[in-house]
Formats: C-alpha cells, sequence, structure tokens
C-alpha cells in the first residue's frame, strides 16, 4: 500500500493546496471552466434568461389574443411565438434548470467533489447555448418554428412547411438534447458510483432518488424523440418518406414517437422539483421526512406510469376504443403515487412546527396550483370530456397549473432556499412577500380565465377570433393577470439582485438544514470539501455545524493533496463502501471547442451544406477524442491511501470505472433508440395505408451473411482483446483483427444501403435504408475504438491492471454486434414478409 501524502498543517494550508488543483484560471480561462459548480450556476441562469424570453414571448401571446379580431402580430408570426413560447418553456428553460440545480447540487448532497465527468458536463453547457441561441436567432431573423412545440407531421413536413423553420426546430432541439442526454448519463452516474463513504443507496438525501430517476426517464424517453426528430429530418431533407401516408409512412407514427418522450417530459420536469420540496418542507418543518421509502417507491412508480401514458395526448386521433379505455383507466391512476408524496409532504409538516418562511410560501402556491392543475388532469383523462375540451384553452390552463405549479412555484422556492448556498448571503424578504403574492394572484387571474374560455369553445393556438363568440372580457381580464405576473416576477429578480449585491453575509446553514451541502463554507471552494465525510445514518439526519469544522480541518477521507490530482472517492453502488480514488481531469478549452465543431455540424445540416457538416463532424470527432490525452496513466500506481488507514486504486485500474457505467448507460439509451426505429418499422408495416410495397427491398443473403460474419469477428476480436490484456499478453492481434471486422462489416453496410432500391419511394424501403444505415454507423465508431486501442496500447496507457479503455471498447464492439444482425435479419425478414401478399389489409 502507497504511503498517505503529507497533510497540511492547518485547514487554511489545505484549503491552499486544494485550491491550487481545482480553481478555475480567471480571465479568458473561466471559459476553460468545468467545474460543477461554476457550470451549474451558468446553466442556471442561461435557463432563467430563456425562461425570461419565453415570459417575453407569453406577454405577446396575451396581448394578441387580449381582444377580439387583433391585429397585433398576425397569424403567421403568432404561429412562431406560441410555438418558440412552449418551444423554449419546455425545452431550454425547464430541462436545462433541472440540469444546472442537478450539477451544482449533487455532489454536495452526496458528499464528493464534482460531477463524474466535468468535461461532458462542459460540452454539454456549450451544446445548449450554441443550440438555444440557433433556436432565439432563427426567431430573430423571422424563420422561427411555427408548427406549434409538438410539430405534429403532417403541418411540420416539406408540404405544409417548406422554410427552414422546421429544420430550426428538429436540428435545434437535437443538439440541445445531446447536452440533456449528457446531464442524464452523469447523473446516474454520479448517484451511482460518487458518494461518501458510507452511503449506502438507502442513507441518500431524498434528492439524489428523485435526480437519479429523472435521469433514468430522460435515459429512456428523450430517445424517441431524438429518432423521430431524425427521421422527420431525413424525410424533410433527403425525402425519405416516413410520415407520409401516400408513400406508406403514416403522420401518427410521429405522434407516437413524440408523446412517448412528451408525457414522460411532464414528470422529468415535475421529478426534480418535487425533490426539492421533498428537502425544502423537512427543513421548514425542523422534522425529519415523513414517508422516506414510501416517497421512494411512489417516485419509481410514477417513472414507470408515466412512460404508458403517451397515448392520453391522443384520444382525439381514432385510435381502438379498447386502447381509449385502458389509457385512460391509467391516467387516472398516476394521482395515487402524485397523492403518496403530497401526504407525505402533509403529514412531516403536521408532525414538525412548520415556519412560514418566504420558501414556504412558495411551497404553498405549489400545493394550491398543482392540486388544481391534478383535478383538471383526472378530467382530462376522461375520454368523453376530453373530446370535448381537446385543443382548447382549457388544455392550455390545464398545463400551466400542472407546468408553473409543478415546476415555476417549487423552483422559486428553491432559489430562496440556496441562493444562500452560492452566495453567502441571506435576504431580508422585503421584496420577496409582495413579489410572490403579485405572482401568485396574476397566475390565477390569467390562467384561471382559461379554464373557461376553453369551456365557451376557444380554441388554442389561433390568433384571432370574432367579438361574437363572446370571449372578449375574459381574455381581457386574463391578459391583464399576465401582467400582473409579470411585475411579480421582475420583483423576484430585483429581489435576488438586492440579495446578491447586498444581502447580510452569514457563516453557515441559515436555514438549519440537516444534509450535506451545508457542511461547508459558503460560497463553496472548487474543490467543495476538503475532506469528504463518512456517513453512518441517513443523509438527510446529520449535522452540518458539527461536521464542517472537522471536513475543512481535513479530518475525512482525502483530506491532503497527492501529485496536485483532483481526487474525490468512488463507492460501492449499493453499500458505499470506497472502492476507487476518482481522478478528475483539469480545466480545458476542448469542451468549448467540441460544442463550436458540433454547433458547425448542426449549422452545416440546417443550410444544407452537406460537405461542411461532414468537414464539421470530423473536425468533432477528432476533438472528442483528443480528449482522452489527459486520461489515464503510462504507469501501474496500485492502491493509493485515502486515510484512515484504507487504500483503494486509482479509478483506471478499478474494476468498475465511472465511464465504464457510463458506456453501460449510453449503450441503454441508444437501444432504446434503436428499439424505438424497430418500433416505428413495424407500426409502420402493421398500421399505416399503403402496404405491402410493390416491390420489397433488404439485404440479399450474398452481402449480409459474411456482414454477419465481420460483425462476430469484430465482437470476438474486442472481448479477446480485452481478457488477453488482463491475462497479461498483447492485444494488438485481436484488435487488429477487430478492426478488420468493423471495417468490412462498414463495407458491407454501406453497399446494401446503396443497393435499397430507391428509398424515397415507399416507407418500406426508407426503413430498410435507416436500419443499415444505424448499423454501418456503429460499425464505423467500432473501427475508431479498435484503432483507438491500439493507439493507446503503443502510447504505453494499457497494462494489466490498466484495461479500462479496452473494456469500455468491448461494450461497444458486443452492442455492435447485437444490433448488426438484429439490422440484417431484421431488414431481411422485413422484405421477404412484404413480399407475401397475404399480409395485405
Ligand atoms: C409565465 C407565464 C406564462 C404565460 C402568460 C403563458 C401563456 C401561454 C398561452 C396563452 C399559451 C397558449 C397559446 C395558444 O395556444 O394560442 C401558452 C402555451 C404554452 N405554454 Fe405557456 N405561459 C406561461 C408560462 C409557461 C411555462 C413556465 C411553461 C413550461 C414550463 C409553458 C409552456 C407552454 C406550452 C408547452 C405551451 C403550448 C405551446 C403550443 O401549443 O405549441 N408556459 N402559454
Ligand atoms: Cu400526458
Amino acid at each position: 500500500m502507497s504511503q498517505e501524502p503529507e497533510r497540511a498543517s492547518s485547514p487554511i494550508e489545505l484549503h491552499k493546496a486544494l485550491s491550487s488543483a481545482w480553481d478555475t484560471p480567471g480571465g479568458w480561462g473561466r471559459l476553460s471552466a468545468i467545474n460543477h459548480s461554476i457550470l451549474g450556476k451558468r446553466f442556471m441562469i442561461a435557463a432563467f434568461v430563456f425562461f425570461a424570453i419565453g415570459g417575453l414571448l407569453a406577454m405577446l401571446i396575451r396581448v394578441q389574443i387580449a381582444t377580439s379580431n387583433t391585429a397585433f402580430v398576425g397569424p403567421e408570426v403568432y404561429g412562431q411565438i406560441f410555438t418558440m413560447h412552449g418551444t423554449v418553456m419546455m425545452f431550454l428553460f425547464a430541462i436545462p434548470m433541472f440540469e444546472g440545480f442537478a450539477i451544482y447540487l449533487l455532489p454536495k448532497l452526496l458528499g464528493a467533489r464534482d460531477m463524474a465527468f466535468p468535461r461532458l458536463t462542459a460540452y454539454g453547457f456549450w451544446c445548449y447555448v450554441f443550440g438555444g441561441s440557433i433556436l432565439i436567432g432563427a426567431m430573430l431573423a423571422g424563420v422561427a418554428p411555427n408548427g406549434g412545440w409538438f410539430m405534429y407531421t403532417p403541418l411540420s413536413s416539406s408540404t405544409y412547411s417548406p422554410g427552414i423553420n422546421a429544420d430550426v426546430w428538429l436540428l435545434g432541439i437535437t443538439f440541445v438534447e445531446i447536452s440533456a442526454m449528457a446531464a442524464a448519463v452523469e447523473i446516474i452516474v454520479s448517484v451511482l458510483k460518487m458518494r461518501a463513504p458510507g452511503m449506502s443507496l438507502n442513507r441518500m438525501p431524498i434528492m439524489a432518488w428523485y435526480l437519479l430517476i429523472t435521469a433514468f426517464m430522460m435515459l429512456f424517453g428523450f430517445p424517441p424523440l431524438i429518432l423521430g426528430s431524425i427521421l422527420l429530418e431525413l424525410e424533410r431533407a433527403f425525402d425519405l418518406p416516413f410520415f407520409d401516408p401516400t408513400r406508406g409512412g403514416d403522420s401518427l407514427l410521429w405522434q407516437h414517437l413524440f408523446w412517448l418522450f412528451g408525457h414522460p417530459e411532464v414528470y422529468i420536469i415535475f421529478l426534480p422539483a418535487a425533490g426539492a420540496i421533498s428537502m425544502m418542507i423537512p427543513t421548514f418543518s425542523r422534522h425529519e421526512l415523513v414517508g422516506y421509502r414510501s416517497i421512494v417507491v411512489a417516485v419509481i412508480a410514477m417513472a414507470f406510469l408515466s412512460f404508458g401514458l403517451w397515448v392520453h395526448h391522443m384520444f382525439t386521433v381514432g385510435i381502438p376504443h379498447l386502447a381509449i379505455a385502458f389509457f385512460s383507466a391509467a391516467s387516472g391512476l398516476v394521482a395515487i403515487p402524485t397523492a403518496v408524496q403530497i401526504f407525505a409532504w402533509i403529514a412531516t409538516m403536521a408532525q414538525g412546527r412548520p415556519r412560514l418562511d418566504v420558501p414556504m410560501l412558495y411551497l404553498l402556491g405549489f400545493f394550491v396550483v398543482f392540486v388544481l392543475g391534478g383535478l383538471t388532469g383526472v378530467m382530462l383523462a376522461m375520454v368523453p370530456f376530453n373530446w370535448q375540451a381537446h385543443d382548447t384553452h382549457f388544455v392550455v390552463a390545464h398545463l400551466h397549473y400542472v407546468l408553473v405549479g409543478g415546476f415555476v412555484f417549487p423552483m422559486m422556492a428553491a432559489a430562496h432556499y440556496w441562493l444562500p448556498h452560492f452566495t453567502g448571503r441571506v435576504s431580508d424578504h422585503r421584496l420577496s412577500v409582495p413579489a410572490f403574492w403579485l405572482i401568485f394572484s396574476g397566475f390565477h387571474l390569467t390562467f384561471f380565465l382559461m379554464h373557461l374560455t376553453g369551456l365557451l369553445g376557444m380554441p388554442r393556438r389561433v390568433a384571432t377570433y370574432p367579438a361574437e363568440a363572446g370571449w372578449d372580457w375574459l381574455n381581457l381580464l386574463s391578459s391583464v393577470g399576465s401582467f400582473v405576473m409579470t411585475i411579480g416576477f421582475a420583483l423576484f429578480v430585483l429581489d435576488l439582485i438586492v440579495q446578491v449585491r447586498f444581502g447580510k453575509a452569514f457563516r453557515r446553514n441559515p436555514w438549519g438544514a440537516r444534509t450535506l451541502e451545508w457542511a461547508m463554507p459558503t460560497p463553496p471552494a472548487s474543490y467543495a470539501f476538503a475532506s469528504l465525510p463518512t456517513i453512518e445514518d441517513r443523509a438527510d439526519r446529520l449535522d452540518p455545524d458539527a461536521l464542517a469544522p472537522s471536513l475543512a480541518r481535513g479530518e475525512g477521507y482525502l483530506g491532503f493533496m497527492r501529485n496536485g490530482w483532483q481526487e474525490t472517492l468512488g463507492v460501492d453502488m449499493t453499500t458505499g463502501r470506497p472502492e476507487q480514488v476518482i481522478v478528475l481531469p483539469k480545466p480545458t478549452f476542448l469542451p468549448l471547442w467540441s460544442g463550436l465543431a458540433t454547433g458547425g455540424f448542426v449549422l452545416g445540416l440546417l443550410f444544407k451544406t452537406y460537405w461542411l457538416a461532414l468537414i464539421m463532424l470530423a473536425v468533432t470527432v477528432v476533438i472528442l477524442i483528443s480528449w482522452t490525452r489527459t486520461t489515464g496513466a503510462r504507469e501501474d500506481t496500485g492502491p493509493l491511501a485515502i486515510g484512515g488507514g484504507e487504500s483503494a486504486p486509482p479509478h483506471w485500474e478499478a474494476d468498475q470505472a465511472p465511464s465504464w457505467w457510463a458506456m453501460v448507460f449510453t449503450l441503454a439509451a441508444n437501444a432504446t433508440l434503436f428499439a424505438s426505429l424497430i418500433f416505428g418499422s413495424l407500426f409502420l408495416w402493421l398500421v399505416a395505408p399503403g402496404w405491402p410495397p410493390a416491390i420489397a427491398a433488404g439485404p440479399g443473403l450474398a452481402l449480409a451473411v459474411p456482414c454477419a460474419v465481420a460483425l462476430l469477428v469484430a465482437g470476438l476480436g474486442g472481448r479477446r482483446a480485452a481478457s488477453v490484456l488482463v491475462a497479461g499478453s498483447s492485444p494488438a492481434a485481436w484488435l487488429a483483427a477487430c478492426a478488420a471486422g468493423q471495417t468490412t462489416a462498414t463495407i458491407l453496410l454501406v453497399v446494401m444501403a446503396a443497393q435499397v432500391v430507391e428509398p424515397t419511394g415507399h416507407a418500406h424501403h426508407a426503413t430498410v435504408f435507416v436500419i443499415l444505415a444505424y448499423a454501418a454507423l456503429h460499425t464505423a465508431v467500432g473501427t475508431i475504438f479498435a484503432v483507438y486501442g491500439l493507439w493507446r496500447l503503443k502510447a504505453g496507457y494499457l497494462s494489466a491492471r490498466r484495461s479500462l479503455d479496452l473494456r469500455i471498447g468491448k461494450l461497444w464492439h458486443d452492442y455492435t454486434a447485437i444490433v448488426g444482425i438484429i439490422a440484417l435479419v431484421g431488414t431481411s425478414l422485413m422484405a421477404i414478409l412484404a413480399g407475401v401478399p397475404e399480409i395485405q389489409p
């Protein structure tokens, strides 16, 4: 066992030593930041800016429909405005706000020093900012998407949206989604692997559970939308029919893919907010959370249920009655886990001695608004009512009660609760209370009346209505309400600015909270904890005031500095036993460059300059690979002392490093995308009009069989390379075989895809083409992995102990072999079956 590094002589010395390793350079160097505290705040600020933009658009909407026959913006611009409002609020505000919140808070809640992949955090941030800017830029240029935030086909197909408006949405949102997927993987791995020693799963603070489950929902909920966006963009740019019923496509496929994402999305937005509520209520009630376990179970149940409910957005499209009945009943069912949480919160307050501080005021606002939204939700789940209220302002009212109640109010409570943590200052609340009342009353005035206009038959998404409809006075009042609310928000912002500038400084833990994030000085240092605590009880029953000084003195784990490394601990997933020392990367501009290159790729696609897009893609790949030049080690280190006489290997020598898990979860998301693709082709085949096609398409056995063999060789090569390395011999030959197999498979797949007859002629041909292209993309990346392995071997990064790179590669090669063979078999089968005349409906 290696010796423990020398300890600092005082907390100040320790602070200086750690800061020298962890701090981000100033000036332009700030752009190289990868630290979670900095990026978390950046995410939240950017999200708030987008919220303000979305709010501005909401004002324009309300002005336009305040009275009948208004000529303020006109129908074309109105289409862009409400589409952008919905899009900005859902994709550029709610999700990124959650990401920033999680990135800032999670390591501190878990007793770690940073997230698992700091550079990925930064890359995600840049993708988000650039993608969002493309959307806003398009709006300023007057070519923003205008087909509604759910972009229904055929309205968003090239026939009815010929300009680039819809492409902006599809490409911009997919770009932003990259950051969401990155954040999801990162949150999952960080929660599962990076906790303080002793923090077993059932000792995690409740917030970590919420974030973990939300991240899992993103992992499985976003791929259908990403796939749908890719398919629709392929249809628009290259005329491959997927949604065009005249050529074997079906516009309902879009609705299914969209709502497979869209319904869970609402819970993805709500759950982090509910997590924040579960943290604040115990603090202000001065009583621990009642029903911790029931809440965890309820949230898991909710996550599962929410994936089975998407069809309730499609009650009016003409689906079988039995399905309607099923989804209607299931939709009512979600009320149960929601109720479990609400009762747990009420019970916590009832057993404690609640204190009506400003965050609690917002939480009361949340209760009222959210419960009303839930009630109208149950109404909408009733099919006969749904048929009446569908696409009226009643639905708009319902969705804002749920979204504003379930996300905006809790987040404003959270802002008041955690802002002192960011700044080290507390507010004097003189502006907070009037701000709350303006927002709360303005909200009800705006949205309660929309229930009524909806019931009176006012459709959503119309720019004008005739005076005879009799909706004028309701709409006018509603618009007045929205301005009251805006004044409230302005006051809220002012309040925060006053607090940041003039608030009273405090030493620590102003609310008397009992979770770990308060066991550090505020604002926090770049390394978060000077040493890591040992957790012996549930992590919401701690005493931060007693813990903080001892951690600052370096009495916990890793309370020293070794080799200038940025270290934190990795633990066993369930028990929380220390298992590895995770060494994190230093600040770097690479994420910024990668984000810019990816942005160039997206712009290339948007303006249909495909040569540029291809170059930018290549540049992105090269930069991403160059990230790893500072990853890993060239010699074996062996176990490192972590304090308390214990030791653990560095992560590149550990069995299950964070990056290994990241690959596992990335592949899980990828598999979801592939499954959606297969689902899509089956759906078209069974439901879409115009099947079977005149001629069948599919790979001939002459190419498919050798391709399958190549895939197997590659998979085997990847496996053997990893195992012979661990056994102590050179994996070079196996890696070479793997690379050869992948390259051969890529060539064969490309040839087969090119041979598909007329992919633009029929959805069958188009899906076969896309499935083969999917497999080809994976084998091409497989080649990169294999060659990369050879390069790492030559550069001295691999040894029997340091086999991580090859074990990660192995996961990819395994996955590629499996999906490749499914693709070959599936497309061949489809060709054979599509040729059988009896299938004809
Ligand atoms: C801040 C105050 C807000 C006001 C006054 C407001 C107002 C409106 C109005 C009037 C519409 C209907 C437009 C129409 O159908 O003609 C609308 C649509 C929508 N809003 Fe808001 N909204 C606000 C905040 C939010 C927030 C916070 C979210 C989400 C987190 C949100 C998400 C949406 C969505 C998804 C739509 C549907 C857009 C579409 O149909 O394409 N809104 N909003
Ligand atoms: Cu839903």
